[in-house]
């Protein structure tokens, strides 16, 4: 080994102990568990629903109580599909509308996310969705077990934001006659905002189903997009898984193209070569490539009631690295501050309205998918 190489293994060493060994700096209090969480929402009332990805909701309160709610649609679970994303209705407290993201099936083995939206009345002795209607459909469906994106969020316009992935198919992410691999902006019934920046081109857009799909697209060219949300400023980030290495935080501009798969920091899993971004600048650059990947599952912004030094910070649940990414946005800028190290697939973290950090875990295997909650030391 010559000295370079041995300095550096020693400073790795040096690096992993002082990780392994350093405290968190918060508390982690388990509140209880579920099978496959994969989304949270808080509720007006303090309490908070839970997706469960085979096909359950529940309503849960801040002691862990769980009740099932009821008139949820048939989800096609499995591989990475299943019940998704909750948001609620930004008139939620009047309206009692709630918006989940799922998987359909079809007969000829065919699927796709969809959205659809429900009442729900938090006080019924059995509560349930009800007037349930879907309200966008992925198009085309395709076979596959992948890449859904489908997560869900609602700006301070009281649009409706829908991220759609890959499909692990590659091509459809820069094919303007799906919606496949792109981010969307609706109207919070699912039609089409008409000051989209495709709206026009729907006269040229065989509709499908009645749904132009160009007039739905905001930016196109991504990947499987895990995590949207806005910064305290209103401007609009998006996280996505990337292929081998080379994960994205992006910052979302009206009408961009970010260029998957025509460009990535990372390559195949098998090891083929995807050209890096620095060789295609007519293609958006992320704000953040990671290699070596986080594997992205959620991205939220941090008010920073209680975590007073986190705030306007974004963090990212890390599935493959097992931990929580801080992240600091400075205008268009960002960068990763700081990374704890949570020893578990993490799904999603949210902080909620009492300024604590809430944690999913993403059960796999042995553990269990705990909802643990963060406060400061
Ligand atoms: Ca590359």
């Amino acid at each position: 080994m010559n000295m370079r190489r041995f300095t550096l293994a020693l400073l790795f060493f040096l690096t992993w102990g002082a990780q392994a060994s350093e405290k968190l700096p918060f508390k982690v209090e388990p509140i209880t568990a579920f099978d496959e969480p994969w989304a949270m929402v808080f509720l007006p009332d303090d309490r908070m629903l839970v997706t469960e990805k085979k096909g359950s909701l529940l309503l849960v309160d801040r002691a862990g109580a769980k009740r099932k709610v009821n008139g949820l649609p048939d989800v096609g679970y499995g591989g990475q599909g299943g019940l998704g994303d909750i948001a609620l209705h930004p008139d939620f407290s009047s309206n009692g509308m709630v918006y989940i993201s799922y998987v359909e099936s079809t007969a000829d083995g065919t699927r796709g996310a969809a959205v659809g939206r429900g009442r729900i009345d938090l006080d019924a002795r059995r509560p349930a969705l009800t007037d349930f209607e879907v309200i966008w459909r992925q198009y085309p469906k395709m076979v596959g077990y992948g890449h859904y994106g489908h997560r869900l969020m609602f700006d301070d316009d009281g649009f409706l934001w829908v991220t759609s992935g890959d499909r692990q198919k590659f091509t459809p992410s820069q094919d303007m006659q799906s919606n496949v691999g792109k981010v969307l902006r609706l109207n919070d019934d699912g039609s089409i905002p008409t000051d989209n920046p495709f709206v026009n081109h729907n006269a040229q857009n065989p509709l499908v189903d009645g749904i132009g799909v160009y007039g739905e697209i905001w930016s196109l060219g991504h990947r499987n997009p895990l995590g949207i949300a806005e910064d305290f400023e209103g401007k609009l980030w998006v996280i996505e898984m990337g292929p081998l290495h080379g994960d994205e935080l992006n910052l979302i501009r009206e009408g961009r193209n970010y260029g998957y798969p025509e460009v990535s920091d990372g390559d195949h899993y098998d090891g083929r070569p995807i050209p890096d971004h620095a060789t295609r600048p007519e293609f958006e650059t992320p704000k953040i490539s990671w290699v070596p990947a986080i594997s992205p599952g959620h991205l939220s912004f941090v008010e920073g009631k209680l975590f007073k030094g986190w705030q306007g910070n974004a963090l990212a649940s890390g599935l493959g690295s097992k931990a929580i990414v801080r992240i600091s946005v400075d205008g268009d800028n960002a960068r990763e501050v700081e990374r704890y190290d949570m020893g578990t697939r993490i799904r999603s973290v949210l902080e909620g309205p009492d300024g604590a950090i809430w944690v999913l875990e993403d059960e796999r295997g042995a553990s269990e998918g705990r909802l643990l909650k963060l406060m400061p030391l």
